[in-house]
């Protein structure tokens, strides 16, 4: 009875092991913004000229609590610009992970997506929000590393940004030098935006799954010998 009991809970976490292995991811990089900035600033270019801005930070609120608030100074373009934990080899999580944030404005000009990019030197990797995010709620948006998603690179010489390659994603990936958020969703200076969550993460297999095998052949290797 015993024995049955112990293979039925074996069973059970089997289960659990299942569902837990399909969803588990590492994050590479992560502000949750629980306690402050976190090393992020607001960067502002007006006819060339490129300023830095401390972005406000709300205790309460956002996805769930803690997150970054900025509204427009200048009537250039602003964006939130990551700190050095953003920035490295990032090729683990390439066509096995992605770049997630989670972004409100309250004012969204026709045509202005939120958009995450990566900077390799002069080399510009970018994917955008489709369609227009709505404004005034707050939108999770989750690009993952591969061509399910439409990556622009740009080279810098004045060219157009073409779709992205397999092997140009992964080029950006592996050496990042910096990491952009969209702020400015206006033109002028209107608009407020907030920002929660940005993250870089990597699926991996659950290691709670795997743990949990091993207890699960323990218990039954146990229960043999008994
Ligand atoms: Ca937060």
């Amino acid at each position: 009875m015993q024995h049955k009991n112990s293979l039925l809970a074996v069973l059970g976490m089997l289960t659990v092991v299942t569902a837990a292995a399909s969803a588990a991811t590492v994050d590479l990089a992560y502000s949750s913004y629980d306690v402050d900035q976190d090393g992020w600033q607001v960067r502002d270019t007006v006819n060339g000229v490129t300023s830095y801005f401390q972005p406000g930070w709300v205790p309460v609120g956002g996805v769930p609590t803690g997150h970054l608030e900025f509204a427009d100074v200048t009537p250039g373009g602003y964006v939130f610009e990551a700190p050095t934990q953003f920035t490295g080899d990032f090729s683990a999580a390439f066509n096995n992970g992605g770049v997630s944030f989670d972004w409100m404005a309250d004012m969204v000009q026709s045509g202005k997506r939120a958009s995450v990019i990566f900077w390799s030197g002069n080399i510009r990797l970018s994917a955008a929000s489709n369609p227009d995010p709505a404004p005034n709620v707050w939108h999770s948006f989750d690009f993952t590393f591969d061509t399910s998603v439409s990556w622009m690179v740009n080279y810098g010489s004045g060219g157009a940004s073409q779709l992205a390659t397999m092997n140009e994603i992964n080029s950006v990936l592996a050496n990042v030098t910096g990491m952009d958020i969209t702020g400015e969703t206006w033109t002028g200076i209107n608009e407020t935006t907030w920002l929660d969550n940005p993250r870089i993460y990597m699926n991996v297999p659950a290691p709670g799954a795997l743990a949990l095998l091993g207890v699960a052949s323990i218990i039954g290797s146990r229960r043999r010998r008994g």
